[in-house]
């Protein structure tokens, strides 16, 4: 595991039904791996502010599928 300087996260992948809090610095791919438990729907959204403004949560942050969505976890 990497650790992440907090002033270097441009988003986040946060699942908080799955207690999942991935950081996600600039230009960067990060890959994890993780137990999901029952099957179920999970919310998920980015909570860095990554709006038109750096206080801003609203463009991208409001629109399902970029920063904001729903994690599936289904059977085997
Ligand atoms: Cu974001």
């Amino acid at each position: 595991m990497n650790a992440v300087d907090g002033h270097s996260v441009t988003h986040t992948l946060t699942v908080p039904s799955l207690g999942l809090n991935v950081p996600v610095p600039p230009s960067s791919t990060v890959r994890f791996v993780f137990g999901t438990g029952a099957p179920g729907s999970h919310p998920w959204r980015c909570m860095s502010t990554c709006g038109p403004t750096a206080s801003d949560w609203a463009g991208p942050m409001t629109v399902s599928g970029r920063m904001r969505g729903t994690v599936q976890v289904v059977g085997a």
